[in-house]
């Protein structure tokens, strides 16, 4: 924690009604090492009842899963440092969520299948993973940082988490997956970031 976390907690900082302003106070005052991005400078609300995550395109079984489905899987834990490529680090954050195992075993994959684009509710942020990338053993899709839900801030209900990634992998608030045979390009690829985010290994510092 920082000497201002006590002051302000992220429930007063993230008022949904001052996201513009947060943005500025999380900047300044970054909260246990986090930085908290937006690329549209809102935060989507996340509504237990009708939230949903869309499981689709090459898939034998297209699912549509609610928050309680998804507590329901198999539960994955781990501790792991999170780096964003522009340089900060979170050290030992603790996670709770599901391997993307379990999801995809749930809706069967078609051969052909190669990649899965994770869609979030803030649009347009997508970013993409292979299979074997997405199914590694530290990456997961997160429900809980740090023993709590995951905070509107920091992607409610489910983000993506993979360590070994540079932070923009990690899709916040997602909402979809979607099976493809080929790697789309993600928000921050377009923008000349490196597909494969391998921390210490790509965008120039490889
Ligand atoms: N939807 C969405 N997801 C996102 C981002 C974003 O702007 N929008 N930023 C990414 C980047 S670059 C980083 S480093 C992390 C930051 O996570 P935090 O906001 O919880 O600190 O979220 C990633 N996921
Ligand atoms: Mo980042």
């Amino acid at each position: 924690m920082t000497s201002f976390a006590w002051a302000l907690p992220a429930s007063r900082i993230f008022s949904p009604l001052t996201s513009g302003l947060s943005q500025l106070v999380a900047d300044v005052f970054p909260v246990g090492g986090w930085r908290i991005y937006t690329i549209s400078g809102s935060m989507p609300v996340f509504d237990r009842k009708s939230w949903r995550l869309e499981i689709a395109g090459l898939v034998r079984k297209p699912l549509s899963l609610s928050y309680d489905d998804l507590l329901s899987l198999p539960r994955a834990e781990q501790i792991s440092t999170f780096h964003c490529v522009t340089g900060w680090t979170v050290k030992d954050v603790h996670w709770a969520g599901v391997r993307f195992k379990h999801l995809l075993a749930l809706s069967e994959p078609l051969p052909e299948a190669r990649a899965i684009r994770f869609v979030s509710l803030e649009q347009p942020y997508t970013d993409s993973l292979t299979l074997q990338q997405a199914t590694q053993g530290d990456v997961m899709l997160a429900y809980e940082m740090d023993a709590k839900p995951l905070t509107r801030p920091h992607g409610s209900p489910a983000r993506v988490v993979i360590p070994e990634m540079y932070g923009y992998k990690g899709v916040k608030w997602l909402t979809r997956m979607e099976l493809v045979a080929s790697e789309p390009t993600g928000y921050w690829e377009n923008l000349g970031y490196d597909q494969n985010a391998w921390v210490g290994r790509s965008n120039g510092y490889g």
